[in-house]
């Protein structure tokens, strides 16, 4: 019997994709938006008619937004876009670890995959190198994700 890979590829034309991001740090995020709807258009080829990008305040608020649009059923995969920077805030560890605990169980719950892409960082400086300079773009990694898992899905 031979081996069964299953493995997704990365171009997904009709996927409905929606993104949350946060206000929070936005200098930050909207870098990170700007990677991710350029590799889910140039890399997944999706139609930017499939996308829908929410905005909420801060980290804390992605979860219930990805929640109400797990629910709806209309995508095939959400992204979470934030940054939680240690030195800026003395909840830190709360928010940081809020989002991530809700962005685990949106996913789990609905079976939708949720893609993570909310920085937590020690520095300001650390978040500017994860956000399109020599860290990469954490936006564009967590939309590949993504697009992978889409392709993934679709086939177990
Ligand atoms: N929200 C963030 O997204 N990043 C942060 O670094 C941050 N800090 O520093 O506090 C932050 N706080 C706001 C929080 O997410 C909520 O919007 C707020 O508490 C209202 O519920």
């Amino acid at each position: 019997m031979p081996v069964t890979y299953i493995e997704g590829i990365k171009p997904c034309q009709d996927a409905k994709v929606a993104i949350v991001v946060s206000r929070f740090n936005s200098f930050i995020c909207e870098r990170l938006l700007e990677g991710a709807l350029d590799t889910l258009k140039r890399e997944g080829q999706v139609s930017e008619d499939n996308i829908t990008v929410v905005r909420v305040p801060g980290a804390i608020e992605i979860p219930v937004a990805l929640e109400a649009l797990a629910q709806s059923g209309k995508y095939d995969a959400l992204i979470a876009l934030g940054c939680v920077i240690r030195g800026a805030t003395y909840h830190f560890e709360v928010v940081a670890n809020e989002c991530a605990k809700g962005i685990t169980q949106v996913t789990l719950k609905n079976k939708v995959i949720v893609s993570n892409g909310v920085l937590t960082t020690n520095t300001i400086d650390e978040a500017v190198q994860r956000a399109g300079s020599k860290a990469g773009n954490k936006g564009s990694e967590a939309a590949s994700a993504a697009l992978e898992m889409i392709n993934v899905m679709r086939q177990l």
